[in-house]
């Protein structure tokens, strides 16, 4: 996408005076990816600096959103994702598992309501979900809403309606991860295509329900591609409120275990660069944090973002313990939202 001329522009110490204005209206600001990229490129300081500044006059600082997730369908995945321990064609060791019950997820939305969290994410590993599985989700949807917790879901691919079904239970977000750029997308997954995932994303927003929507760092992709990502996520009308940026968790088995690992101030960049194109959303620092130093974590808080996924479990694979997570909010001062 070519620069446009209705660019609200940040000053040299990254003012958003202009850019809240222009946001207050739809998304008109729309990024090419040579600006994402430039913004990529800068020295890292300048862009941590930039990145805190948008920060503070859109969120409150030293504050974060805790989310915990659970799988209500594990493994067994007909889907090619090339990161994904749950696809059934990779041997990585999950267990298949039939839908949960309602009584347990339930359960389990309660215990992560008693440490902390405000929203439960319901995951499942279908390419989508068929009527039977909207009618159990529905249940599960509001039933957690009853907790007084916020609902999340991400069930794969929608068709026309099912959105609107899910809202009318009391979805209040809808997650479905665009992984990564245009270009790049077709070397991870091959069983469907970026338009299938903007179709749903459409459909969840026709719908009314919030849009989590974000990707996947640290699969072998260029700086390039992650300039390509969040352009593409950035030029959503309007862009997601809520964005994940996850690092590759390498799962033995999946095609891309391996993969060279990615210099951790990359990925605090890929954060930073969020923060600056979406200012108002929340950006989440998911997946991978496990592995991830806790100075790492700091400088992705440094540089704008302001949730997390919070228990012991992300889907199948390990999160930071919650005690550990505590430990490590209360050090740097940062309060979770309640
Ligand atoms: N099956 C649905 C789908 O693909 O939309 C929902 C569940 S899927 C596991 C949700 C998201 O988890 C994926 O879009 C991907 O971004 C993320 N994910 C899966 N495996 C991952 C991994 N190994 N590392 C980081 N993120 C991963
Ligand atoms: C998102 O962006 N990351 C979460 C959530 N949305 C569903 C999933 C991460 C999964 C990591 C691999 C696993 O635990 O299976
Ligand atoms: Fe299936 Fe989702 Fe995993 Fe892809 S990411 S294999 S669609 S569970």
């Amino acid at each position: 996408m070519r620069c446009n001329s209705i660019t609200p522009e940040l000053d040299d110490d990254g003012n958003a005076g202009e850019m809240k204005k222009a946001q207050k209206e739809r998304n008109s600001k729309k990024w090419c990816v040579e600006e994402i990229r430039a913004l990529l490129d800068r020295p890292f300081n300048d862009l941590i600096f930039q990145a805190q500044h948008v920060h503070r006059e859109f969120h409150a600082a030293n504050t974060v959103q805790l989310s915990t997730l659970i799988s209500v369908k594990t493994g067994g995945c007909p889907e090619d994702c090339g990161y994904c321990p749950q696809a059934a064609r990779y041997h990585t060791g999950v267990e298949n598992q039939a839908m949960l019950s309602v009584e347990s997820v339930v359960s389990a939305a309660s215990a992560a309501k008693e440490q902390g969290a405000t929203r439960f994410c319901m995951g499942a590993a279908w390419r989508g979900p068929k009527q039977r599985d909207i009618e159990n989700v529905k249940q599960m949807i509001s039933a957690v809403k009853a907790l007084g917790m916020e609902t999340c879901a991400t069930l794969g691919m929608l068709k026309q309606g099912q959105a609107q079904q899910l809202g009318e239970a009391g979805l209040d977000y809808y997650n479905h991860n665009l992984d990564t750029s245009p270009d790049y997308y077709e070397a991870i997954i091959t069983t469907r295509d970026y338009q299938d995932r903007l179709n749903t994303l459409q459909e969840v927003r026709e719908a009314g329900i919030n849009v989590c929507c974000g990707g996947i760092v640290g699969m072998g992709e260029t700086r390039e591609a992650r300039a390509g990502l969040i352009a593409q996520l950035a030029n959503l009308d309007p862009y997601p409120e809520s964005v994940p940026i996850n690092h590759l968790v390498q799962v033995e088995g999946t095609p891309l275990y391996g993969t060279a690992k990615l210099d951790p101030l990359e990925f605090v960049r890929t954060i930073a660069v969020a923060r600056i194109t979406m200012p108002k959303a929340m950006v989440r620092l998911s997946a991978g944090r496990r592995e991830m130093s806790e100075a790492v974590q700091a400088l992705c808080f440094l540089a704008g973002a302001n949730s997390i996924f919070y228990g012991d479990k992300l889907l199948t694979t390990g999160n930071p313990e919650v005690q550990q997570d505590q430990a490590l909010l209360n050090k740097l001062g940062i309060e979770s939202l309640t």
